[in-house]
């Protein structure tokens, strides 16, 4: 950790600490009488972190614009140097996963004992065949593991391959497989033989993984294609994981759903199967990626977590999720952004801790709907910030990252030394 941003974060939780010792006893006595033991959910908090997508320090954009902030990372070294203030502020983001092609650099060596000499990992890699890169011989305008043409599918497949050889050089254990394919009309693919080529192509893409890894198959309803997609919705996904083999599972990005779809019970039925992959962490009210973790529906987020923390209650086999963020930041400084969704997913992980779940077992048991749904609500209504904010401290992060990283001038140093990249498109990054 950088000396000047430690020292800082020292003279600011130094503040806070009488105030949050209060904080903690007392709720420590209210959490007692309820039969949960603060240290212990403490404990827990501490020992769960999730990646940063490497594209998440940049800022975001639409189809109709891109609104740069000032001291973007220019490359794959700034995104470390970014997502490394993050952790060191937040303590609950200690890997990062890398898109390919869009951070490729010349030594994956040094690229690793950076991200290590700042405390971080690498978390799953993703290939990108939703987009084509200059010098490409085949366009995926088309689609790409589903295209008709199998010299496009070809290519499509050797590019992933590469991800994994990266990975492996970065000690990722994973691949995550996104892709664009679909159709914008009616009638213009054929659903299952669009279907079968993408399985086709994923196997040789499996068949390449090493021994310990998993891949990662995400399913998306809409966007790029608007018709449909070849990996619509978990159906799909779960569809081409259980033809692939143990080693595939469904990733959920929580963007990528039809509206008032019951994401929850989703995950529970991919627990169930030994089928989830790990979770895309953002909010949606339309569309994907749209908004920041738990900022429109935080009782969602909280479900869904209640579901995780009852998996690992119960002892569910192979149960072994990863967690990482994947949302656009347009307006805000993705750094803030970042660290305020990391803290919301953790809280929702916190809260979730707080249920009681032999009364809710045996609420379930005597139908008894009302106690039921109130042992979840009594859960999520607790404020956990004390133990977020000893979870941090503990460990010698921001009691209050955001204002602590506002006091570092951090961006407006990263204004100076990094000259802004002119943009004029829309798109991600
Ligand atoms: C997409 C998907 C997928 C992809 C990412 C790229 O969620 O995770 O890798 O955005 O920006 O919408
Ligand atoms: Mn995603
Ligand atoms: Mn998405």
């Amino acid at each position: 950790m950088k000396q000047s941003l430690r020292t800082l974060i020292e003279a600011h939780n130094e503040k806070a600490r009488g105030p949050l010792q209060s904080d903690y006893a007392h709720l420590g006595e209210q959490l007692a009488r309820r039969g949960v033991d603060i240290d212990a959910v403490r404990q827990r908090v501490a020992a769960f972190g999730l990646a940063i997508p490497s594209w998440g320090v940049g800022t975001g954009g639409t189809r109709f614009a891109r609104f740069p902030g000032a001291g973007e990372p220019r490359h794959v070294f700034d995104k470390i140097q970014d997502c490394a203030v993050v952790h060191q502020l937040t303590g609950a983001t200690p890997s990062v996963s890398l898109h390919i092609p869009w951070d490729k650099c010349s030594d994956w060596s040094e690229l690793r004992q950076t991200a290590h000499a700042q405390g971080l990992s690498f978390d799953a890699i993703n290939s990108n065949t939703f987009s084509d890169q200059p010098g490409q011989a085949h366009s995926y305008k088309f689609g790409s593991l589903s295209h008709t043409d199998a010299a496009t599918r070809a290519q499509a497949v050797e590019h992933n391959v590469e991800c994994i050889e990266i990975g492996r050089l970065l000690g990722s254990k994973a691949l995550t497989v996104w892709v664009g394919d679909g159709s914008n009309f009616p009638g213009q693919s054929h659903f299952r033989r669009a279907f079968e080529r993408y399985l086709d192509s994923s196997r040789q893409i499996y068949a390449e993984l090493p021994g310990d890894w998993r891949m990662f198959l995400e399913h998306k309803i809409a966007e790029p294609a608007f018709y449909s997609t070849v990996i619509q919705d978990w159906g799909s996904s779960f569809l081409a994981a259980s033809t692939l083999g143990p080693k595939a599972q469904c990733l959920v990005d929580l963007g990528h759903h039809a509206p008032n779809v019951n994401i929850e019970m989703i995950v529970s039925r991919l627990i169930g199967a030994g089928k989830l992959a790990g979770f895309h962490f953002n909010d949606s009210k339309y569309g994907d990626d749209d908004l920041d973790a738990g900022s429109v529906s935080p009782y969602r987020l909280f479900l869904v977590f209640n579901e995780l923390v009852a998996a690992a209650h119960e002892q569910v086999n192979g149960f072994d999720p990863a967690y990482m963020l994947d949302q656009s930041h347009n307006v805000t400084d993705p750094i803030e952004s970042l660290m305020s969704s990391a803290v919301q997913v953790q809280r929702s992980y916190a809260q979730a801790l707080l249920v009681d779940r032999g009364a809710l077992d045996a609420a379930q048991e005597a139908n008894d709907a009302l106690a039921a749904t109130q042992l979840l609500q009594r859960a999520f209504q607790t404020d956990v910030d004390p133990i977020l904010q000893r979870v941090r401290v503990d460990a010698g992060r921001a009691v209050d990252p955001v204002v602590a990283y506002r006091a570092s001038a951090y961006r407006q140093r990263m204004a100076q030394d990094r000259p802004a990249i002119l943009s004029s498109g829309g798109g991600i990054v």
